[in-house]
């Protein structure tokens, strides 16, 4: 389990100023220090609740009520928790660089780099906004709603929707007593309740996160590409990230194939994820992102 990877932020400011093109991928770690929960790790909202319950197509389907609730609860605490000195650190490495020299990929959907004012054409939305919403059933798409609650049918009260969540969503190993996915018959919140589409009338809307088993933004990927193909890439930063869920985490390999050295930055050493074994070249920096990145970043 040793790493061959230096710690040295000394060695790291010498990389990150004769660097020319940074990329960088987010993960839920960076928004720890605002007070959000992670998705595996102690605490992480996977360990509590199935991911196949509440961040799939299917799921919404199964439980629409279920569903948004759960992003209601999500986006109810990111609208009370304020952007860390990591986003700020980020933002103003960002502003310094310009778009030629860095791109921050997050797959973050809480909203917080950008209002740490991070420049939104080097952000990169992989899974998209809690505060962006579409309809499930026709082209609608509505971004930047920051109405809390975002529908009267969805006002949280943080006790009972914990309760609902853990009810219906419970992660438990192996409990087959229970209907599919344990899911109770009864709707969570009855159909004609929830918000629907103004422009089909019909469809349900939803969040525009990406769940599992749906394409990442086609024109985000594209501008991604883009950007990769331009030059090569010289640094590439892994932030708060198990780097477990693709295709995000494929954007490492990529940057590492194209002779990127990889900077870790991670509260837990052992979570590499698709980053692999590090190298003698590449840096480990062990602890809280927003410790760390305004230490690293200067
Ligand atoms: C700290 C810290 C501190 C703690 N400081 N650090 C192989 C190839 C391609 C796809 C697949 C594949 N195998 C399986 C798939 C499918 C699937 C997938 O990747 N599954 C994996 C689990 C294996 N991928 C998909 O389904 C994707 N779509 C897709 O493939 O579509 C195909 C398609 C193409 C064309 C047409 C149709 C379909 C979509 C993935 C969407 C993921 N969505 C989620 C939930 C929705 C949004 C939400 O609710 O928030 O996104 S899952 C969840 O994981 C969330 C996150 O963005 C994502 C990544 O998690 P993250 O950020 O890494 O968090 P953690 O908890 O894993 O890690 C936190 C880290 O922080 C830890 O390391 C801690 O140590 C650290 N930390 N405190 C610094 N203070
Ligand atoms: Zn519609």
């Amino acid at each position: 389990r040793a790493s061959l990877a230096s710690t040295s932020v000394e060695k790291f400011h010498t990389v990150l100023k004769s660097s020319t093109r940074i990329f960088t991928l987010c993960g839920a770690g960076l928004s720890v220090a605002s007070g959000l929960d992670t998705f595996r790790g102690a605490g992480g909202i996977w360990r509590s609740y199935r991911s196949t319950a509440l961040a799939t197509p299917e799921a919404f389907e199964r439980d629409p009520g279920l569903v948004r609730l759960f992003y209601a609860y999500r986006r109810h605490k990111a609208l009370q928790a304020k952007p860390n000195i990591g986003h700020h650190a980020l933002a103003e490495l960002t502003k310094s660089l310009g778009e030629k020299a860095f791109i921050c990929l997050t797959q973050n959907i809480d909203g917080l780099s950008q209002r740490a004012n991070h420049p939104r054409e080097q952000l990169k939305l992989l899974h998209s906004s809690l505060f962006d919403i579409k309809c499930a059933s026709c082209p609608y798409y509505e971004p930047d709603n920051f109405n809390d609650p975002v529908h009267p049918s969805l006002l949280v009260d943080e006790d009972s929707v914990t309760a609902r969540l853990s009810a219906a969503a419970k992660s438990t190993p192996k409990d087959n007593s229970t209907s599919p996915d344990g899911a109770s018959n009864s709707p969570t919140i009855p159909l004609v309740d929830l918000p629907h589409c103004p422009s089909c009338k019909t469809g349900l809307l939803r969040p525009a996160v990406v769940w599992f088993g749906e394409a990442l933004p086609e024109d985000t990927l594209d501008e991604i590409d883009q950007w990769i193909d331009k030059e090569p890439i010289d640094l590439c930063l892994v932030i708060g990230t198990t780097a477990t869920v693709y295709p995000a985490a494929s954007y490492v390999h990529v940057a590492q194939a194209a002779g990127a050295r990889v900077a870790v930055i991670n509260m837990d050493s052992k979570d590499l994820g698709s980053t692999g074994t590090l190298r003698k070249k590449d840096f480990l920096f062990e602890g809280d992102a927003a410790r760390i990145l305004p230490d690293i970043l200067r």
